[in-house]
């Protein structure tokens, strides 16, 4: 590690803070660990925890099945639902198996299905912006799948249609792009003038703060690598965004080990950031492999310092403070 002079062979990794686990994440990870620990082996989890491989792998190993529905566990077995959130159908259903449920979805996905709740019952019509087919979309669709519509393209804004264009609001998924999201909001109060506003931010403070901290170095990277898993809609939105943000190239990888050498020729400096559901370790082993060959000077950019934590589902709660072993 260094101060701000730089290396004598001009390489250097600029590494962004915050990034990495978020309190929704560390509390989905926990549950299950801890889970794993009071009912012993098998917990099944409907879904993946969190959209992260080395997460997903890790707690396979120590005995976890995961399945995409509810219809594939046990009567009478414990499920655990993922931090990405369930509809009330699948709670319903899980209920109807007789199946031990503990639901880790994060409560600030908690706090939009309360939102949708709320709005459809003083029958308003919801915009629901957010991306096709993700899963934290249809668990808070699916709390009034009568009055949200989903808009997801800019083509979706010139196609959806509401009742009343008096009474309408736009919701969000809570890992989108910042000022994506905003453009789309922009299209839709040209189309409704009257759309109003979330009561507060959808798009929760993790997703905000990794997009400011990559930001806040993109400019100055040839190349930005954001560790985090293909499915996990967070850390691809850190890619765009650097890319947005003047970065010459950014490339999302799981490891270390996927990283092409082709992309670090001719770079001097490379930013390194990592999804909300990303164990600092694999982390480390990138800055370890960088140092490998040649880009030892690691300098930290820091925007924000979270400290939010959130509590651990009822069901597991024992005073104790825990972090998770899966880190
Ligand atoms: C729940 C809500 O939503 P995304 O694909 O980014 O999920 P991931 O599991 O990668 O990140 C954690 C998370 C969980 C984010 N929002
Ligand atoms: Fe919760 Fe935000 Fe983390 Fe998603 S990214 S789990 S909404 S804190």
């Amino acid at each position: 590690m260094s101060a701000a002079s730089p290396a004598p062979n001009g390489k250097r990794v600029l590494l962004a803070k915050p990034r990495g686990y978020c309190a929704g994440v560390d509390r989905a990870v926990v549950t299950v660990e801890k889970a794993l620990e009071k009912y012993g082996p098998p917990v099944y989890v409907r879904k993946e925890i969190v959209h992260n491989k080395h997460v997903v792998d890790t707690l396979r190993e120590r005995g976890v099945i995961f399945v995409e529905e509810t219809t594939e566990v046990p009567e009478g077995a414990l499920v655990v639902f993922s931090a990405h959130g369930v509809s009330p159908a699948v709670h319903a259903e899980a209920e109807e198996r007789n199946l031990r449920t503990i639901d880790a979805t994060c409560p600030l996905v908690t706090k939009v299905h309360k939102e949708v709740n709320r709005f459809a019952r003083d029958d308003y019509d919801i915009l629901l912006i957010g991306h096709e087919g993700h899963e934290e979309v249809e668990g808070t669709s699916g709390e009034a799948p009568d009055r949200v519509q989903l808009v997801d393209t800019a083509d979706d804004v010139d196609t959806v249609e509401v009742r009343d264009p008096s009474k309408v609001v736009w919701l969000s998924q809570t890992t989108l792009s910042v000022d994506e999201t905003m453009e789309r909001v922009d299209q839709l109060k040209e189309r409704f003038p009257g759309l109003a506003d979330p009561p507060s931010d959808d798009i929760c403070y993790a997703t905000s703060n990794r997009q400011v901290a990559v930001k806040a170095m993109a400019a100055e990277c040839d190349l930005v690598l954001v560790v985090g898993s293909r499915n996990s809609s967070n850390s691809k939105r850190l890619v765009e965004v650097a890319l947005q943000a003047g970065a010459r190239e950014a490339h999302l990888v799981d490891y270390a080990r996927e990283v092409d050498e082709s992309w670090l020729r001719g770079a001097d400096t490379v930013g390194v950031t990592s999804g909300a559901s990303v164990p600092d370790v694999l982390v480390l082993e990138l800055l370890d492999y960088l140092a490998e060959r040649g880009w030892e000077d690691v300098q930290e950019v820091t925007t924000a310092n979270e400290k939010i934590t959130f509590a651990l589902p009822r069901e597991l709660r024992d005073g104790e403070k825990t972090r998770s072993g899966v880190r």
